[in-house]
């Protein structure tokens, strides 16, 4: 088959569909068919993708999640985009864990500026027993202020995600960051095996999975290909679909990494969209360095959930005013709490 027969029959959809049914006839999708959307022409690409956000969502509003870094560097991973890996020499100190008033104040100002989700991050390859108590004080303060709880701590032990459900958790993070192929060369002190693992806990504890990944880390197409895939083909496919564009920070192994095509990055979001219907996918790290244009058609391909606030966990994030002005531009709305009036 010639490429343009290829294309057309892609742009027809009879290429670009689920590769077969789950157990709960949830559709899968393999990589060649997530391959095979990232090969459509942008614009059959972006139609799709619209068309399928607008069926599931209101195509006007954003959720917006405030990020806190509970406990700030000194992580002994070895994740070669991290700024808070304590091998790299970024200038990220290993600070001491936030006190409970600490991260309170910091959800109410979230709180006071928009978001509805507030997500508390430890550098930790997963929090110790005694590291813990603390967080679920913090989570359940945090809940009382009627905004709904994010953690994303690391590998969880058996019982952690049900403590963590217990305090009142309604999100957990853990990414499983690139596709198997490529994972090694990021990552060696954890495998994906030991992240899919927690993400089971996650699930079996009843928290609503977050789970997505990273592109620009210096992959191929495929990559990140097989990595929506991935993604969309775990039952069910998580509830919130970060995707990170990479944010190369001077110190990293990663920090020389060339720049992605910023249409591939909203190629990448709209094949998120397409591939996980009813997900949040949230368009995530490397926003400060996105032009107002990309953003806009992050938010057309389907992306409806940011991080607001001058920060993300140790990197920049566009400011309040700079949101503010592009939603306006854009006509966006802010969704609305889920559990309705905040409270405290
Ligand atoms: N330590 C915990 C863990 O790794 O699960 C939680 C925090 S970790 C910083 C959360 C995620 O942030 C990573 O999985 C990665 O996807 C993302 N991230 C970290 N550094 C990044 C960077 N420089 N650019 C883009 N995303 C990044
Ligand atoms: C996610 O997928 N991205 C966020 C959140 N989950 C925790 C973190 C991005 C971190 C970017 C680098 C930094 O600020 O240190
Ligand atoms: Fe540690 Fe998480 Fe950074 Fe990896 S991504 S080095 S586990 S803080």
């Amino acid at each position: 088959m010639s490429t343009s027969d290829t294309r057309s029959e892609a742009a027809s959809g009879k290429l670009c569909t689920p590769a077969r049914m789950g157990a709960t006839g949830a559709p899968r999708w393999s990589a060649a068919a997530v391959m095979a959307l990232f090969e459509l022409p942008f614009n059959d690409l972006l139609h799709r993708a619209h068309e399928t956000h607008r069926a599931n969502f209101d195509p006007n509003s954003v959720q917006l999640s405030t990020l806190v870094s509970i406990k700030t560097g000194g992580c002994p991973e070895d994740c070669g985009y991290c700024p808070q890996a304590a091998r790299y020499h970024t200038g990220v100190a290993d600070e001491d864990m936030l006190s409970r008033e600490e991260v309170v104040a910091a959800a109410r100002a979230a709180r006071a500026n928009g978001a509805t989700r507030f997500c508390m991050g430890a550098a930790w390859r997963g929090p110790k027993e005694r590291d813990l108590a603390p967080v679920l004080d913090m989570i359940r303060e945090v809940r009382a202020l009627g905004l709904e709880t994010c953690a994303t701590l690391g590998l969880l032990r058996e019982g952690q995600a049900e403590a963590l459900k217990a305090a009142g958790l309604d999100y957990y993070n853990h990414n499983i960051d690139t596709a198997p192929a490529f994972y090694g060369e990021i990552i060696t002190t954890r495998t994906q095996d030991d992240r899919l693992a927690t993400l089971e806990r996650v699930r079996r504890a009843g928290i609503k999975v977050c789970c997505g990944g990273i592109v620009g880390m210096g992959e191929e197409r495929s990559t990140r290909a097989a990595l929506i895939a991935q993604l969309a083909s775990m039952n069910p496919y998580p509830d919130s679909v970060p995707i990170n564009h990479l944010v190369r920070v001077p110190g990293t192994p990663l920090a020389g990494t060339p720049a992605l095509d910023p249409l591939e990055f909203v190629r990448t979001i709209a094949c998120a969209r397409i591939a996980m219907p009813k997900a949040m996918v949230r368009l995530s790290a490397g926003r400060q360095e996105m032009s107002d244009a990309v953003q806009a058609l992050c938010f057309f391909a389907g992306a409806n959930s940011i991080f607001h606030g001058e920060k993300l966990l140790t990197t920049g994030n566009p400011g309040a005013e700079r949101d503010r002005s592009l939603f306006a531009r854009l006509g966006l709305t802010t969704m609305a709490a889920p559990r309705g009036a905040p409270r405290g």
